[in-house]
């Protein structure tokens, strides 16, 4: 048999020869990740559309994905852990107003008469004056409050610890319940919360600002101070309170903004 052992030497590839194999290669990848892209993308757009309600609008997987990224926030970012706090003077004099929402917008509004209006079942109210409120110690609290569009400011604040005040309003049989809601006069504005996050200590329902009673566009006479989350759950401005097993409307949550919105 005759065997050729000359082998065949290949000769080497010319630049030109190894871009356009290059290029071959490259639109190949190209295009089957693109079809796959397309195909992805149109799975999803054909996707149910979740129920509207408490949150935005979206689609069934995207909402299956934020709920798995809201979870694992919550499990990082608990709402058990304590807020790292400041010395007074680290606090900035003249804190930023940043939105008006269920405050400029309510021509009805009379400091002089208002009371926080607690729902404690379908058929019963309490009504509390702000006097009541001022009666119950004090807790102060200097951080950073951040707010999701990207500002955050080291900020002092004092008023009356939210579980302080349940405990002295006997509103513990009703925070037992998984949320508490909270709304301007108006209903303008409105946040849920969860109930770790209500019996959390640096919680406080809040009538100072600096040592000084809070200003209207910061929330007078009493306004929700809520370290463990984003500026959007601070509501300014109380005028009623809730209690449910199921998540209360929240105005950002509404708008697409995570529920959560822990820090
Ligand atoms: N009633 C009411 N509360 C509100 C808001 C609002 O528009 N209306 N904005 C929220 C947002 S987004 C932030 S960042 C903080 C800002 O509080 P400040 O104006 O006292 O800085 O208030 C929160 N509470
Ligand atoms: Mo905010």
């Amino acid at each position: 048999m005759k065997t050729d052992h000359k082998k065949k030497v290949k000769a080497p590839l010319t630049v030109e020869q190894k871009i356009k194999r290059r290029t071959f290669i490259s639109f190949g990848v190209f295009a089957t990740l693109g079809t796959g892209a397309i195909a992805g993308w149109k799975w999803l757009l054909d996707a149910p559309e979740e129920t509207p309600g408490i949150t935005g609008g979206t689609r069934v997987p995207l909402r299956k994905a934020l709920n798995k990224t809201e979870l694992f926030f919550r499990n990082f970012f608990s709402n058990n852990h304590l807020v790292k706090t400041y010395n007074k003077e680290r606090a900035v004099k003249t804190p930023r107003v940043n939105s008006l929402i269920g405050i400029e917008d309510d021509e009805d509004f009379d400091i002089t008469t208002w009371k926080l209006h607690v729902k404690l079942n379908s058929l019963n109210s309490q009504y509390i004056s702000i006097e009541e409120i001022k009666a119950l110690p004090k807790t102060e609290i200097v951080y950073d409050f951040k707010c999701v569009e990207g500002w955050d400011e080291i900020q002092h604040w004092a008023g009356v610890r939210l579980s302080d005040f349940l405990a002295h309003f006997k509103l513990e049989e009703q925070a037992k319940k998984q949320y508490m809601g909270l709304e301007t006069p108006n209903k303008a504005y409105y946040v849920g919360l969860e109930r770790d996050c209500v019996f959390h200590p640096q919680t406080i329902l809040a009538y100072e600002m600096n040592g000084k009673p809070i200003s209207l566009e910061h929330g007078a006479p009493l306004r929700l101070i809520v370290p463990v989350k984003y500026g959007i759950k601070n509501l300014k401005r109380i005028g009623n309170m809730t209690f449910s097993d199921s998540r209360p409307k929240d105005y950002w949550a509404e708008q697409g903004y995570d529920y959560y919105s822990g820090l």
